[in-house]
């Protein structure tokens, strides 16, 4: 088994959050000081998300804040594209500054919110950085030739749901886009893809945790896959490992406010060769595992199928 679930999973649910929400899940996470950082998802009862953040001293044990961390924007262009809620944060640092892409929801569609902070009390929105239809946006944790690079993942009608790769001089404009890995038919990421971990570095390329769904006569399955970058070039795929990391097994995997989910937006890795990911289950509470660097990049190595 190539993730070994932490044995008293789930790590936090709505029963630890000191304010009402039905669900926690699908949390961006890093590290402050010398803490763990997580900031996830949460319905509030009227079925919109909010940002709530939890502090932990050996990323096992969680306690959440009194008070959420982002709630929809009350003011300028925010308020207008985050009325329905925020969703889905990924946590970068780099320069100084954590970074937080999130699903911005509205009327108009969802688009992706950036925002940051230096302390983890205090958030400033910085920019939407998409048009509408986008989620899942990851940022690297370098510059990589003078550029910011992320991975997203845009909606399509025509193409399978594919992972995108764009690249910006100051994070507001972002180009030279390009698909880098899309679905494969009848296999387990078919019907969708998308960018799930901030790409971790490795000396054999950037390790990139997505997820993928395939479609049932029950509904879709939500499983974690792996993908190789090129180190110095990452629209370039090493490989992209042909067997899913993580699928739903356990009973608050199974069964939740969607079933069969499991769905990472971080993971954070470690000085003994091992990461901790993050994933939320059913999106319905938040779990966490351990996992070998070493065997998530040979899988991409030894056991690749086509990017696209
Ligand atoms: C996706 C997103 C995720 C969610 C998943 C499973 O489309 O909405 O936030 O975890 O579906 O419901």
């Amino acid at each position: 088994m190539l993730v070994t679930r932490y044995q008293y999973n789930p790590v936090l649910t709505k029963d630890d959050i000191p304010y009402p929400v039905s669900t926690v899940h699908n949390a961006g996470v890093t590290t402050y000081n010398n803490e763990y950082i997580m900031l996830f998802r949460s319905h509030k009862m009227n079925g919109r998300s909010i940002l709530g953040l939890a502090r932990s001293i050996d990323g096992f044990h969680w306690k959440a804040d009194e008070q959420p961390f982002m709630e929809p924007a009350k003011e300028g262009i925010f308020k207008k594209y985050e009325e329905f809620g925020v969703e889905d944060p990924r946590i970068t640092f780099i320069d100084g500054e954590y970074l937080i892409t999130y699903s911005a929801y509205s009327r108009h569609g969802v688009r992706i919110g950036l925002a940051k902070t230096k302390d983890w009390q205090q958030v400033e929105r910085f920019a939407l950085i998409t048009e509408a239809d986008y989620r899942n946006v990851v940022i690297f944790p370098e510059k990589i030739n003078g550029l910011y690079v992320r991975l997203d993942r845009p909606h399509s009608e025509i193409a399978p749901w594919s992972i995108w790769i764009s690249y910006s001089p100051d994070l507001r404009y972002w180009g030279d886009a390009q698909r880098i890995i899309a679905p494969a038919p009848y296999h387990w990421d078919e019907m969708k893809i998308g960018p799930g971990a901030p790409p971790i570095k490795t000396d054999k390329g950037w390790l990139n945790i997505f997820h993928g769904v395939y479609p049932t006569m029950d509904g879709s399955v939500y499983r974690l896959g792996v993908a190789l970058h090129d180190l110095k070039d990452p629209s370039k795929i090493i490989g992209v490992g042909d067997d899913w990391i993580l699928q739903p097994e356990e009973p608050y995997e199974l069964t939740g406010y969607v079933h069969n989910v499991v769905f990472t937006c971080g993971a954070i890795p470690e000085n003994d060769g091992t990461i901790k990911i993050y994933w939320g289950a059913a999106d319905t509470v938040m779990c966490a595992g351990t996992a070998k660097i070493d065997d998530l990049v040979n899988l991409c190595l030894n056991n690749s199928r086509p990017p696209l």
